[in-house]
């Protein structure tokens, strides 16, 4: 029968192959399947993610803070590769207990402690330096308000319209017309913001410009196949500007490398561990 046709049973039950792409990744149930402790290596910052732009944020977040000279924001990134389920490792979970990355360690004091979710880690990191966040309490408030924007965006881009135009076992047309119909008011809301503002949160590059980048240039640069051209993203002309301006960045080229292991083009760094690994063959780990 045609998922079309789906009418939901009273009590919903748990169809383990029916997932597509993520049947051996998602469950209904939260906590750990195996057992494993996650490696800790030199750095004060120990980061657990994937290339995604979720992960990215963080690592151009980190490479941003070493970029302006602030040593102390060294890191260790390490894999965690979410197709084969690290994130249900004891390890993981006990660090996220959501089990999606990125996921953080603060071992720059003398008691370690976690952070989860990309916007508290970029919040964290921010209120820590000093940096990428304004002092002034109005701009300030402008940068939260574009951060918790992009989180809550987030959701809609990749895994509603993401996940039915490029991964859902079946194309279900309603579920594509929906999440497009969001994803391009998402990027005219942008576009607009961008018309009148040179970042999102005024005159400065904030955290709010370094969560939304990530996913933005994803669907502008195809990052799924054929995206760019359904959603006529090349109307948005502010947004285009922006992700231009933001691409040149130095640190933004290598923390969009870091742990990437998907992709059509091969320049993914799959571990991050010093900054001299940017100069390693792709792909290559040093360790
Ligand atoms: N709100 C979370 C979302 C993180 C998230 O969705 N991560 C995805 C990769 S982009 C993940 O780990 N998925 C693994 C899973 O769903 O099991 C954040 O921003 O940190």
């Amino acid at each position: 029968m045609s998922k079309i046709d789906f009418t939901p049973p009273r009590v919903w039950a748990w169809d383990a192959e029916n997932g597509g792409r993520f049947a051996k990744l998602n469950r209904p149930i939260a906590g750990a399947t195996t057992e494993k402790e996650l490696p800790v290596g030199k750095h004060p910052f120990q980061l657990y993610s994937m290339g995604t732009p979720n992960g990215q944020k963080v690592t151009i977040m980190l490479e941003e803070l070493l970029e302006a000279g602030r040593q102390a924001a060294e890191y260790d990134a390490w894999l965690i590769t979410i197709f084969e389920g690290d994130q249900f490792s004891s390890g993981f979970v006990s660090i996220n207990p959501n089990s999606k990355i990125p996921a953080m360690v603060d071992r720059s004091g003398p008691k370690p402690f976690r952070i989860f979710e990309s916007g508290a880690i970029l919040l964290h990191l921010a209120n820590k330096f000093g940096a990428f966040l304004p002092t002034d309490e109005a701009e300030r408030a402008e940068t939260y308000s574009w951060l918790m924007w992009q989180m809550g965006s987030a959701p809609s881009i990749g895994g509603g319209f993401g996940h039915f135009f490029a991964y859902a076992p079946e194309k279900i047309e309603y579920a594509i017309n929906r999440y497009a119909m969001e994803t391009k008011r998402l990027f005219d809301v942008a576009d607009r913001r961008l018309a009148e503002s040179r970042f999102l949160a005024g005159d400065t590059y904030t955290i709010a410009d370094i969560a939304t980048y990530p996913w933005l240039q994803a669907i502008a640069n195809d990052g799924y196949k054929g995206c760019a051209e359904f959603l006529s993203i090349h109307e948005y002309r502010n947004v285009d500007r922006w992700l231009r301006e933001i691409a040149a960045r130095p640190a933004v080229s290598r923390g969009m490398k870091v742990n990437r292991v998907l992709g059509r083009d091969d320049d993914g760094l799959r571990e991050r561990h010093d900054a001299s690994d940017f100069e390693l063959r792709s792909g290559e780990t040093k360790r």
